[in-house]
């Protein structure tokens, strides 16, 4: 048996910030950090985060006044930021900028009384968190999953019409849904594609190109994550038998019968450890050293707020002064 890496694959720039400002709450305030909702969607990282004393809340007014909140990496509505401020928490905004700059779009939107539609999954944090964003009672933001939902769809003003979509979507999918609404709305406008930002994009590819050599493919994440279950159906799409496992525990050994190449990719929130569990024990049932699938070079990296940054540094060099 041979194993093929995806590249690329696992931690996406919006998870590394959001992990390192969380990492860094840690060291710099002695108090409870709360995460509203989890951080990111990976069973591994909660779990490193919650044996270190980190409380998972979503409400908050589950929590007490003047406590440190983090705000997920998948953002949230202005209500949840108006709650925060009421109860002078302080807020550490983990919200991915590319969310952020959704939230900025319906944002403009909302103060024009724009209808907006919004293409992503009910009931996801991010688009809880974007439909948030609009909050003018002139407007409205509809949210439409799929194209039938355009069929059932009717707006008050068809000329005056914005879109904006979730950031980890199927690229194929949420290129037709466009298509249809460009079609029975003309006038609407939008993003130049759309917003799925450029991880889900990458991994979508490299798993479109992994399909293609390997008789399995294994898709490291959790089961909430959006953008891994998104890469555990384009698998499928293509033919190929793809399982979604948080870690080598889910392994079945009958999935390699008659199995020569085994494809793995991660969901852009499974941290490359559990890459490296999978493979050992691939080795350990009999598969070959692993090949490094050649893919596009990711070179963005997110800045962590200002805020946690200079904190920081005073730490950093009272600790440099104590040496
Ligand atoms: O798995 P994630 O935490 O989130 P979704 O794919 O479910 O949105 O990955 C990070 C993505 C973001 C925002
Ligand atoms: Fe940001 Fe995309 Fe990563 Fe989500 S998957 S955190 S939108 S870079």
């Amino acid at each position: 048996m041979n194993i093929i890496l995806t590249n690329p694959r696992g931690f996406c720039a919006g998870v590394k910030r959001a992990i390192l400002i969380v990492k860094n709450a840690l060291k710099i305030y002695k108090k409870t950090i709360y995460i509203k909702h989890e951080l990111v969607h990976n069973q591994h990282v909660i779990n490193e985060f919650r044996q270190q004393g980190v409380v998972f809340i979503e409400e908050i007014s589950e929590i007490p006044d003047y406590s440190i909140i983090v705000f997920s990496a998948h953002g949230v509505s202005k209500k949840v930021v108006q709650e925060s401020i009421k109860k002078k928490l302080i807020i550490l905004n983990a919200t991915c900028p590319l969310v952020e700059k959704v939230h900025i779009e319906v944002s403009k939107s909302s103060k024009k009384g724009i209808e907006t539609i919004l293409i992503g999954h009910k009931g996801h944090p991010e688009v809880e968190g974007t439909i948030g964003q609009y909050n003018n009672k002139k407007g409205k933001i509809y949210l439409i999953e799929s194209i039938e939902d355009i069929n059932n769809l009717s707006v008050k003003n068809d000329q005056k019409l914005n879109f904006v979509t979730q950031t980890t979507l199927s690229i194929t999918n949420t290129k037709n849904i466009i298509t249809t609404l460009k079609n029975k709305f003309p006038k609407i406008s939008g993003p130049n594609k759309e917003d799925i930002c450029y991880a889900t994009t990458n991994r979508q590819m490299a798993v479109r190109k992994l399909s293609k050599i390997v008789d399995i493919i294994l898709v490291i994440g959790s089961k909430n994550s959006s953008n891994s279950n998104r890469l555990v159906e384009l698998g499928k799409e293509t033919g190929t038998v793809t399982k979604l496992i948080d870690s080598f525990v889910d392994i079945k050994k009958k999935w390699f019968k008659n199995i020569n190449y085994i494809g793995i990719t991660a969901g852009a929130s499974a941290p490359e450890i559990l890459v490296t569990e999978v493979v050992q024990y691939l080795q350990k049932i009999g598969a070959n050293k692993p090949i490094e699938m050649i893919g596009i070079r990711e070179k963005k990296v997110f800045k962590i707020p200002k805020k946690i940054l200079k904190i920081k540094t005073i730490l950093d060099n009272m600790d440099k002064n104590n040496e």
